[in-house]
């Protein structure tokens, strides 16, 4: 058994979890932020059989799209008098960051 766990911009998440019910598999989302833009985000968790796991990469490829994105740089430290303009810069968010993990073990009750 794998737990794969994908990292998603919160506007696909809905589309990514109705694709992975209706195609049979369970899913978790929950709401997560990301240390950089520290904007929402979701992370989403499917507990699924070895052999699921590249069907289950296919659906989250399919139903997230890569996003550009501007974001102003924090502030640097600065002198007393100095004056700061942030320049936006361009950062490519991904469609999904995705981890599979092995499960030792599962219980339900
Ligand atoms: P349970 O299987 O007891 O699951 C309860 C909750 O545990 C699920 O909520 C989900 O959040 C999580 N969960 C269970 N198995 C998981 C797994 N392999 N990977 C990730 N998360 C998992 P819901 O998704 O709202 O499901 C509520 C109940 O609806 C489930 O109870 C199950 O009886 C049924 N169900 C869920 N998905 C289904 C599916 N694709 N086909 C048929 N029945 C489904
Ligand atoms: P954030 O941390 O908010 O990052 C958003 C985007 O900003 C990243 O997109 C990347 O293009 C850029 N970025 C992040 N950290 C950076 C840094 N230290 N220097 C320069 N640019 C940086 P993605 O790579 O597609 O990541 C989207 C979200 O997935 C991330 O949101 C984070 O929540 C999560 N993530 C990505 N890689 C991760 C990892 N190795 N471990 C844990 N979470 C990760």
């Amino acid at each position: 058994m794998k737990l794969v766990m994908s990292i998603v911009s919160s506007d696909d998440a809905d589309q990514l979890v109705d694709a992975l019910t209706q195609a049979g598999y369970r899913a978790t989302t929950i709401s997560t932020t990301g240390g950089f833009l520290r904007q929402g985000n979701a992370t989403i968790f499917v507990g699924t059989e070895d052999e699921n796991v590249p069907d289950v990469l296919r659906l989250v490829e399919r139903n997230c799209c890569t996003r550009s994105q501007y974001v102003s740089p924090l502030p640097p430290v600065m002198e007393p008098g100095e004056m700061y303009i942030p320049t936006p810069v361009d950062v490519q968010v991904g469609g999904a960051t995705v981890f599979v993990l092995d499960i030792l073990q599962i219980e339900r009750f």
